[in-house]
């Protein structure tokens, strides 16, 4: 009787909550802080909190109280935090989170309850039957302290498992546990709250590639299972110096269709120091264009900013020379980042059918045999929804071919024809879809010669028989002093010599004269940069030549 009536009353708290949080007093309108217009999509915006500057700053305090309507314990609900040592438990920062949650209506995602890194050594030297149990117990007392809290709605049951390869992470709990922890800690913290949402959350899994097709894979798998995971968070910790994961949208929506909700749960975009009125903008595009991408999938429910004020930011810790990776700076004052979020987030109350205004004319930089870079003056966004990055065309004739995408105002176009004119102009497109007019054209010629060149290739004879050899690795070496995309290595077989297999390269013979071309994945080399293919051949039993006169271009 006790257990039905205090669940009815927290349902009836949770939808209390939820209606706050979804319906506020205020409209919307253009000068609204940051949750009103989340709210108004439907959506949350949070941040992660530190608990010393919210005990000790009340500019920290205000701002988030007022932008925010979800939070995130940057430390203070972590394992070193809650359970120093076994068995002794401390929420003191967790619940300083937690109420000022409560008295700001902000919902709470509980972060995080199994990870590698800050766990007390005492974890980590245990038996797998022991660590087994650890886990679950605390899962259990950490997760059961707010399963009756209706600010607190979501925990990262398991942070961090994969290897930058989609490989799973060879943590202290991998090598106790094997991967059978995973599930284990998703059923202990079901079993400690029924309604909580369940998370599995990653970094550098933003974008489509082997990591997050190999979490895509584990949550498919664990859910055939009936192993209770029920959210999939996206760290995006970015910086505008690595580019922004394009098919972030594309990747939210795959996840989407597997049942699961998602959601950015750590975002901030760092940048090279010092900070410029043009590094700002990018970020801000950056950061528009996350919440653009959350916006515009039904399953994401929400952008969690990994703190908000420079003042306190893990990046420069971590980072040497790197920060001013979010959306207020040192002193409070908001960026064109939070402008760019504000915008997102306020972007669907009108439509947009203001295009960007036309970029200007393109120029070109490094031109190769198959690349070229191409800048182009900036376009502006007016209508709303905010520039949200250019496509590059060929004019060619009836249809002109995209030949790419920026998030900038500069690209380098890959693929090219070698020894071919191109013409190209760039349009900009804002976050509604609208494309700008197109810019002037810009004409270059990609040199002749199938690689990127210049560059070294030299072949070492690995392992040798009587009737063959290998040849590996073949390095080749970009002995320039820029980057380039691609390359062609040419080589002699001594006569009589059969080539009977390659790796890492693409290779046709004709005659004893070999070519081997960069695979899709080894093609870009920076300055001094090397990488390596190998092959096999067959020879004339007793003959002992290998090839010479390797050239690389
Ligand atoms: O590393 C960035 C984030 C990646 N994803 C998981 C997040 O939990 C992680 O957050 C960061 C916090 O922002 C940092 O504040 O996690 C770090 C630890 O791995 C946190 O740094 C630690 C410092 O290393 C400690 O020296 C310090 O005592 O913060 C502690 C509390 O301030």
């Amino acid at each position: 009787m006790f257990v039905l009536s205090s669940s009815l009353a927290r349902v009836l708290t949770v939808v209390g909550t939820l209606l706050a949080f979804l319906l506020p007093a205020t409209s919307a309108d253009a000068s609204s802080p940051l949750r009103t217009h989340a709210a108004a999509r439907g959506k949350f915006i949070g941040a992660a909190l530190a608990t010393g500057p919210l005990a000790n700053e009340s500019a920290y305090r205000t701002i988030a109280a007022t932008e925010f309507n979800q939070i995130t314990a940057e430390n203070a609900m972590k394992w070193d935090a809650t359970e120093p040592n076994q068995n002794q438990f401390n929420f003191s920062g967790a619940d300083a989170i937690v109420n000022f949650a409560t008295q700001n209506n902000q919902e709470v995602h509980g972060h995080t309850l199994v990870w590698h890194s800050q766990t007390p050594g005492w974890v980590q030297g245990l038996s797998a039957s022991a660590m087994r149990s650890a886990m679950q117990n605390h899962i259990s007392r950490v997760v059961g302290r707010y399963a009756d809290n209706a600010a607190v709605v979501s925990w990262d049951v398991v942070n961090e498992v994969f290897d930058d390869n989609g490989g799973m992470r060879t943590s202290f709990w991998y090598n106790t546990l094997g991967q059978s922890f995973i599930a284990d800690a998703f059923r202990a913290a079901r079993a400690a709250d029924s309604n909580a949402r369940l998370c599995i959350n990653d970094y550098n899994v933003e974008g489509i590639n082997a990591k997050s097709t190999a979490m895509y894979n584990l949550v498919r798998s664990l859910r055939q299972q009936g192993v209770p995971v029920d959210c999939v968070g996206f760290q995006g910790h970015l910086a505008i110096q690595y580019g922004f994961p394009n098919d972030i949208q594309q990747n939210l929506q795959r996840f989407a269709d597997l049942g699961v909700q998602v959601r950015i749960t750590e975002l901030d975009v760092r940048m090279q120091m010092p900070r410029d009125a043009s590094k700002d903008a990018t970020q801000a595009t950056y950061y528009r264009n996350v919440v653009n991408a959350c916006l515009a999938v039904t399953a994401c429910a929400g952008v969690t900013i990994w703190g908000f004020t420079d003042k306190h930011s893990w990046v420069p810790d971590t980072f040497q020379g790197q920060g001013a990776a979010l959306i207020y700076d040192q002193n409070y004052q908001p960026k064109p980042s939070y402008n760019a979020v504000h915008d997102a987030l306020a972007g669907g109350t009108t439509t947009d059918n203001t295009p960007p205004t036309t970029p200007g004319t393109p120029v070109t930089g490094t031109v190769t045999s198959n690349s070229a870079s191409v800048t182009w003056p900036a376009s502006t966004d007016t209508g709303g929804s905010g520039l949200a990055g250019y496509n590059v065309y060929r004019e060619q004739g009836a249809t002109d071919p995209l030949l790419g995408q920026s998030t900038t105002n500069s690209i380098t176009l890959t693929g090219l024809t070698p020894n071919t004119q191109y013409q190209v102009y760039v349009r900009a497109r804002d976050g509604a879809g609208n494309l700008s007019g197109n810019s002037p054209t810009v004409a270059f010629t990609t040199q002749s010669g199938p690689g990127g060149g210049p560059c070294t290739a030299t072949g070492t004879v690995q392992n040798q028989w009587s009737t063959g050899y290998v040849v590996q690795p073949v390095t080749v070496t970009n002995t320039g002093t820029s980057a380039i995309s691609g390359w062609t290595v040419t080589f002699t077989l001594p006569a009589g010599h059969q080539l009977t297999g390659s790796w890492n390269a693409s290779v046709s013979v004709s005659g004893q004269t070999v070519t081997a071309r960069n695979a899709g994945y080894n093609g870009n080399l920076a300055p001094n940069a090397s990488t390596s293919f190998g092959f096999q051949v067959s020879r004339p039993n007793g003959n002992t030549q290998t090839p010479s006169g390797y050239t690389c271009a």
